[in-house]
């Protein structure tokens, strides 16, 4: 468990670095927002996480964020409120673009099941696992809606809307997933991944998850 011993504002209680897509999100947007937090850490599958993620999680998953009295336990909300505390900075500006990019990132928190399940986070790993017809449509519909996002914002910058944005956050961990698995992606597709790669805070999350692999070791 993590120290309360000097309570910062906020604090973000995640699962495993190597394993938990929900718990990146948020985590990865926070650390774009430049907001203060605090990361607090229950390993997925321990006795830890039983015993403590009652008193964060109606749900009993993480990620959780608790802010004083207020829990917010689902990492679209997490973002959500993540902009909101840093003056709508996690979406773009204009209304047309932030409904697309609300559009993607509902998408991707209730969709693409078939990609989830059969490729799950791996942050750390190289692996080869054979997509069936489910999974593959949506490689290539996620290709499609990168493609034209990132078609309209080439000159504002190399994320999906110009600036980062909760979509960015919300697509990290599926551009970890296409690089773990070796997806077959569009020029455009394959360059996000890249961007995606080289963002200093998603190495720094990939660092942790190599540490916690060590140490679990
Ligand atoms: N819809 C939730 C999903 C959260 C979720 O599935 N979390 C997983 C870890 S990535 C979890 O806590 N699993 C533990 C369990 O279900 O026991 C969100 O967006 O936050």
């Amino acid at each position: 468990m993590f120290s309360t011993a000097s309570p910062t504002p906020l604090t973000l209680v995640l699962g495993d670095r190597q394993l938990s897509s929900w718990s990146l999100r948020p985590w990865i947007l926070l650390k774009h927002l430049g907001l203060a937090f605090e990361a607090g850490r229950l390993r997925l599958d321990t006795p830890d996480f039983e015993q403590h993620i009652g008193a964060y999680s109606p749900t009993r998953q993480v990620p959780v964020l608790v802010d004083g009295t207020l829990t917010i336990w689902d990492s679209l909300a997490i973002c959500e409120y993540a902009s909101e505390i840093a003056g709508g900075r996690g979406w773009p500006d204009h209304p047309t673009e932030r409904a697309r990019a609300r559009a993607a990132s509902a998408d991707m928190h209730s969709g693409f099941a078939a990609l989830r399940s059969h490729w799950p986070m791996q942050a750390t790993s190289t692996l080869r696992v054979a997509l069936d017809a489910a999974g593959l449509a949506d490689i290539a519909r996620i290709d499609a809606l990168w493609q034209a996002a990132l078609g309209h914002h080439t000159a504002d910058g190399p994320w999906l809307f110009g600036r980062y944005s909760i979509a960015d956050a919300m697509y990290a961990p599926v551009a970890l997933r296409f690089n773990t698995y070796g997806a077959d992606l569009s020029p455009l597709a394959g360059a996000y991944v890249a961007t995606t790669l080289s963002d200093p805070h998603l190495k720094k999350w990939l660092e942790g998850a190599k540490a916690e692999c060590t140490a679990s070791r």
